[in-house]
């Protein structure tokens, strides 16, 4: 068994995600893309502790597991957003389906090495997506979920319908920017280019730059880097005198209306996607911002606790602590830190996020961590832990973190799956299970589960940069 599935995932990556695999000639590119370190592939045999199954193994039964959701997406919820994994029914996000969780869980297949459930996927977005829908959007979801999705098939696959796709919704989203300062509206009309939403959040804002930009480079359309560009500079532009952003700002005016400054959701991949956009364009003013913002998040937001090493809330403009809560969301964090080289302090917040999910059996969405209680108790399936771990092997090489990702592995089997798929959590502390299956379980925390144990050059990572959905995208300029 072991062997012959050591022998499928060698013979599919070779195949399928051959352009992803290193080349010897990556050094330069890789010293650009991995700033405080050089990136290499290169891992010691997994010595696994006598209890902890080999990485090929690991690696097959995540893939088993997700068959499993995908079956029951198709049998229970095909052609539709997403599957709901207790009543056996379906959800569109906006009545009509934009086909959330094929889109998003493509390339997922791709690398799993799934090629005919793949091409027939492939086949049934390019003939049933169709943008020209009279609903109003949300500009960030979209971005990140579809036309990140898009973009990183079309590259795995050199299937050109996706990147027409992809172009197509990049038009239609860009009415979002032309708002007085740039930065985009919530909400976009797919059909007319209305917009409204004004009251957004650096997120929303911040985290357009790698899919548009992408966008630019593979169509020859420099207006979608341009405008996503824009948008970032004019929001770090907006940051206050001791260099941290607030939690919601009016894009009409510029203003900022929440001064509470994080790095938990609604701001998170703001972060993410300065450093990212910097390792994956060259861009300077992206690494000079990132490189600001970093020290500034550091200095006032790390929190250095009895219970461990965390990121808390401050006051943007005193920083004067304003919260002590760190959650599921902000798990995202050690990963970025560690594809930045701070290996120090990535290591020890994936610690305290470790901590925060075994002392309930599974991570909450928020928990006071001066007190280890939990403040909002849900969980939704959620990847940014599993995501941190992946990349803290791939540069630490320390067995550490394939233990941990086995402990995520077997909470999820143990209290999310269902007959047809996995279920999100409405309270960790009883494991109640709720009827929802969000697209980014396939997208996201099946992907990084599943890469975690993957022959290490499954993905290049010194040419290929994650967007905050998981979509690898990968420097072809
Ligand atoms: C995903 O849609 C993205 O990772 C986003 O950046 C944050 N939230 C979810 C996953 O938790």
């Amino acid at each position: 068994m072991f062997t012959r599935n050591r022998c499928l995932l060698s013979v599919v990556f070779g195949c399928l995600v051959a352009s992803f695999i290193q080349s010897s000639a990556a050094q330069t590119t890789a010293a650009r893309l991995s700033p405080q370190r050089s990136a290499t592939s290169a891992r010691p045999a997994a010595s696994a502790s006598p209890d902890i199954p080999t990485d090929a193994e690991m690696a097959e039964r995540v893939r088993q597991e997700f068959l499993h959701a995908w079956q029951g997406y198709k049998q229970y919820a095909w052609g539709h957003d997403a599957l709901k994994p207790l009543s056996k029914g379906h959800h569109d996000w906006y009545g009509v389906p934009l086909l959330m969780s094929p889109v998003d869980g493509l390339d997922t297949m791709i690398l799993m090495g799934m090629t005919d459930e793949a091409a027939q996927t492939r086949d049934y977005i390019a003939k049933n997506l169709s943008f020209d829908r009279d609903i109003y959007v949300k500009n960030f979801e979209i971005t990140i979920r579809l036309l990140g999705g898009l973009l990183s098939s079309y590259q795995l696959s050199g299937d050109k319908r996706l990147l027409a796709l992809a172009d197509d919704l990049g038009a239609r989203l860009s009415p979002a920017f032309n708002s007085p300062t740039g930065m985009p509206y919530v909400y976009v009309n797919l059909k007319t280019g209305a917009v409204r939403g004004e009251s957004t959040n650096p997120a929303e804002i911040g985290t357009l730059l790698l899919e548009f930009g992408t966008l630019s480079k593979l169509t020859g359309k420099p207006i979608y880097y341009d405008k996503a560009k824009h948008a970032l500079v004019e929001l770090y532009n907006r940051r206050s005198p001791i260099g941290l952003v607030g939690s919601t700002i009016n894009i009409k005016t510029g203003e900022w209306t929440d001064p509470t400054s994080h790095i938990s959701g609604g701001i998170d991949s703001y972060y993410e996607y300065l450093l990212k956009a910097w390792l994956l364009f060259d861009d300077k003013d992206c690494e000079r911002m990132w490189k600001a913002s970093i020290e500034a998040v550091n200095k006032y937001l790390a929190d250095q606790a009895p219970t461990g090493f965390w990121y808390g809330q401050a006051n943007m403009n005193t920083g004067a602590r304003t919260g002590t809560t760190f959650g599921a969301l902000d798990a995202f964090f050690p990963g970025t830190l560690a594809l930045s080289g701070d290996l120090d302090r990535a290591r020890k917040l994936e610690d305290s996020a470790y901590k925060m999910w075994t002392t309930f059996g599974i991570e909450p969405e928020e928990m006071n961590y001066m007190t280890m209680k939990i403040t909002s108790g849900g969980y939704e399936l959620r990847p940014e832990i599993i995501e941190s771990a992946y990349y803290l092997r791939h540069f630490t090489k320390d067995p550490r973190y394939r233990e941990m990702g086995k402990t995520f592995f077997d909470s999820l089997v143990k209290y999310c799956r269902t007959d047809v798929g996995y279920a999100a959590l409405s309270d960790v502390a009883t494991k109640t299970k709720k009827d929802e299956m969000e697209s980014f379980f396939f997208a996201e925390t099946l992907k990084y589960l599943f890469l975690l144990y993957a022959p290490p050059d499954t993905i290049d990572l010194s040419k290929v940069v994650f967007n905050t959905e998981a979509h690898p995208i990968r420097r072809t300029w």
